[in-house]
């Protein structure tokens, strides 16, 4: 069994019932060994070679700017859902990732119908500070984040707090973060840049759209 130590907080778990991080305003729980290293391994590999990445671009002072990142849009066909302007239609579940669907939605006691995947490149790859607090979501989502291959730090940073300090937690192979509660509407998170980093991340949010019908 895989034994994973969480540097900045300190916490260990070797156990299937993974554990609460501290967080103020919000609930986190880390499951660091939801899928074992072989399963992991392969379901890597498998989306790198199968999933349909592509290259998405955000209109900043009328200049079109491809984001730091490959992505794709998975769900239920009436999953429609828009991330900083990008109107994304999901694409169908490859059947491969139906069970790991069902292996998280078991872990949370929740379902789920649609996942954003983040395909990081390598170090030069992130994710800027945002929370996912779209309508589409409501209030209260839960967000259940599985990672793959390296392993990067995920960050949080109260949103009316300023004196709490950034939370860091790294996020490794086969590990699932589960957020709810109120975490989306008090804090925002991040995947930061890294230097020299040559190996690439996968990350999955699964995610409940409620409202399904695209405006305009
Ligand atoms: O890659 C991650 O761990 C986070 C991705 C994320 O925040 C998102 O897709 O909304
Ligand atoms: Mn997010």
């Amino acid at each position: 069994m895989r034994f994973a130590k969480d540097p900045v907080l300190d916490l260990f778990d070797d156990s299937a019932n993974g554990v609460a991080l501290p967080i103020v305003d919000g609930q986190l729980h880390y499951f660091p060994n939801a899928f074992t290293e072989a399963e992991a391994d392969a379901l890597m590999q498998r989306c790198l070679t199968e999933l349909p990445w592509r290259q998405d671009h955000i209109n900043i002072a009328a200049k079109s700017i491809p984001i730091p990142r490959l992505q794709c849009w998975l769900g239920d066909p009436d999953a429609h859902y828009s991330y900083s302007n990008i109107a994304l239609s999901p694409q169908p579940w490859p059947e491969f990732l139906l069970p790991i669907k069902a292996r998280i939605e078991t872990l949370c006691a929740h379902s789920f119908n649609s996942a954003l995947a983040n395909y990081y490149r390598d170090g030069t790859d992130s994710v800027d500070w945002h929370s996912d607090d779209e309508q589409e979501l409501g209030e209260n989502a839960v967000i259940a984040s599985l990672s793959l291959g390296t392993s990067r730090v995920f960050e949080l940073k109260h949103r009316y707090k300023s004196s709490l300090q950034t939370l860091k937690t790294t996020l490794s192979h086969g590990s699932v973060l589960i957020m709810k509660g109120s975490t989306q509407q008090n804090w925002r998170h991040r995947i930061a840049k890294v230097k020299h980093l040559d190996e690439a991340r996968i990350n999955f949010t699964f995610r409940k759209i409620l409202r399904k019908k695209v405006e305009g």
